[in-house]
């Protein structure tokens, strides 16, 4: 199979993060790179590290420039927000609250708005992403997910933004794989989009079995799973 781009069409309805045996894709027009929370406290040192947090980010650095649409996501909370144990007396990070939109972990505080924690890695080097979605800023709602908050009806507006771009393949890379990874992968399918999860590419927390039960429903959900090593 030639390496050379295959119409749309043809790409979608073929294989599309391969161009032939072995080979590497080049990403197209058509598709995106969310780089989703590469920020301080995900890091080891941060609030909340993800275990070697750190390594996506030149694995990121390395992809980013194959792909010619990038969003970046950050989470942002307002410095009371409710996922932060701190703001459930006798509870503590980690355990689970009931909120009106369903169950909710607890969290040590983490990437409060406008502080060193929230900002990008300083490695992360992308400097032609396009878009940079904050998201989980109302007090009262979290939102692991670049696409729907976690009342599961607030829009951030990212499918818009993709949709009127003609972008219909978001690849995700970043942390954290089991959380706002998983969420946005499964986001992007209801959305109606095709999504690939670039697992080298993304670190978990891994709390009580959540990294296989997020691939398990990822898998159902058809996003595919691939290697950074795929791609161009
Ligand atoms: C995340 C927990 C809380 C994530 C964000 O980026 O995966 N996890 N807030
Ligand atoms: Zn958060």
């Amino acid at each position: 199979m030639p390496t050379t781009r295959r119409p749309l069409l043809t790409a979608l309805a073929a294989l599309p993060f391969m161009t032939g045996e072995g080979q590497a894709m080049t990403p197209g027009n058509e598709t995106a790179l969310i780089a989703v929370d590469v920020q301080n406290d995900f890091i080891p040192g941060g609030s909340l590290a993800v275990a070697d947090g750190a390594a996506v980010v030149p694995v990121i650095n390395r992809l980013a420039p194959r792909f010619a649409n990038v969003v970046l996501t950050q989470d942002w909370h307002t410095a009371d927000h409710l996922s932060f144990a701190s703001q459930h007396p006798g509870m503590k990070p980690f355990e689970t609250v009931s909120m009106p939109y369903g169950p909710q972990v607890l969290w040590p505080d983490h990437c409060v708005m406008g502080t060193e924690g929230a900002a990008l890695h300083r490695d992360l080097s992308v400097p032609h992403a396009q878009l940079v979605i904050r998201k989980g800023y109302n007090r009262a709602v979290d939102s692991y997910s670049a696409f729907l908050e976690a009342d599961r009806s607030t829009r951030t507006g990212l499918d818009g933004y993709l949709n009127s771009r003609g972008i219909r393949h978001v690849f995700i890379a970043g942390l954290a794989t089991d959380f706002c990874v998983a969420w946005t992968a499964l986001d992007a399918r209801r959305l109606g989009f095709e999504a690939t999860v670039i697992e080298d590419a993304c670190r978990a927390i891994d709390l009580g079995g959540s990294l296989a039960r997020a691939w398990a429903e990822m898998e159902a959900a058809g996003v595919r799973r691939v290697q950074s090593s795929a791609i161009g």
